[in-house]
């Protein structure tokens, strides 16, 4: 059996042409085990990943891939979950929203996902594999009238399929969608691995309203977050800057507009404990930021967490007077203490 130390895009590639029977790191010598609300990570129960915060009527919903690989897999994700709140910090679990196959052409892989309300309706955008009539990763789109689901496929067709993007080389640049509708109304789509792209969404939300782009953003790796705060637009990402470390930081990029052009601003975060992979999401509710990502600490049932069983956690996250992000420190006592001034 062979072990698979790292998830970078060129390992993983490496993994599938050995096919690797285990892809893990090495456990960590510890795990989180305060359960004060706030304390992280926030759920507990099971293995989750890939944060997706929205705010709707007065409850933060908390979308997340379940993560349940096995000492065989690197990832197995086989449905989403959807955790709500309305206080940041005592979650209710909600169950499964929908899983791949319930997109009738894709096969596996409840990669990263995110909500976005429209017209009272909420679009649930995501990753999964297609089968081999457009083979790698490809985006969906589903739909439901209530943010717990359950959602159905929008379109019957993938909404991005790997062949719409040429310019990477790898099968798996089509991940991590994010949308924002701007304030003229207009929905962008971003997402991407190695490469950001981002295109205009029409305004029944499932279709391409325009060209697919690339922004060029340094340090990208994948999962990108949009929001705007004051006339500035944040994009928050998993990035590699190798001076740092091989496994995924948190980085973000601002800009004057939703199509850029982005001004690389810094490091937010750290890598995670005992993950390759990061995953930033931000939301604001009740006047307060919130810093959303992934790591590998929690242990259940004996079961420790790593690259394939993660735990999402959340930190306050403050905007400076000057257009910056303040930079994070990943914690256990998360939002269990008051934010500072
Ligand atoms: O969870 C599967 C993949 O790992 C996501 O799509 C990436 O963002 C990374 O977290």
């Amino acid at each position: 059996m062979r072990t698979c130390i790292k998830n970078t895009a060129l390992h993983m590639a490496i993994c599938a042409a050995l096919a690797v029977t285990a892809c893990a790191e090495a456990p960590p010598s510890g795990s989180a085990s305060a359960s004060a609300p706030g304390f992280n990570p926030i759920i507990t129960d099971r293995f989750t990943a890939d944060p997706a915060p929205i705010v709707h009527d007065g409850r933060v919903y908390l979308y997340v891939g379940h993560d349940e690989a096995g000492p065989e897999d690197m990832f197995r994700i086989t449905e989403w979950l959807v955790y709500s709140s309305d206080d940041m910090r005592n979650w209710q679990a909600h169950g499964p929203v929908m899983q791949p196959t319930d997109f009738a052409w894709a096969i596996r892989d409840a990669w990263a996902s995110e909500v976005q309300e429209h017209d009272g309706r909420f679009y649930f955008y995501t990753a999964v594999e297609h089968d081999d009539t457009h083979p790698g990763k490809a985006i969906g789109v589903a739909v439901s009238d209530s943010p717990t689901g359950p959602f159905v496929d929008a379109r019957g067709s993938a909404l991005v399929s790997n062949d719409m993007t040429t310019q990477a080389d790898h099968s798996w640049d089509d991940i991590d969608p994010t949308v924002f509708i701007d304030e003229d109304g207009a929905a962008w789509l971003y997402w991407g691995n190695g490469l950001l792209y981002y295109a205009r969404l029409a305004d029944n939300m499932i279709e391409l309203d325009g060209p697919i782009r690339i922004a060029p953003v340094l340090h990208f790796e994948e999962g990108p977050w949009l929001h705007r705060h004051d006339d500035i637009y944040y994009l928050t990402y998993a990035g590699i800057d190798p001076a740092v470390s091989p496994d995924e930081q948190i980085h973000y990029s601002t800009a004057p507009a939703i199509t850029g052009p982005w001004t690389y601003r810094g490091m937010l975060t750290g890598p995670a404990t005992n993950s390759f992979t990061i995953h930033p999401a931000t939301v604001e509710f009740e006047g307060q930021w919130y810093l959303f990502y992934h790591d590998g600490t929690l242990t259940i049932d004996g079961v420790e967490g790593g690259l394939g069983r993660r735990a999402v956690r959340v930190e306050y996250l403050y905007h400076e007077p000057d257009g910056s992000l303040r930079a994070v420190e990943q914690t256990g006592r998360g939002i269990s203490v008051p934010p500072q001034d």
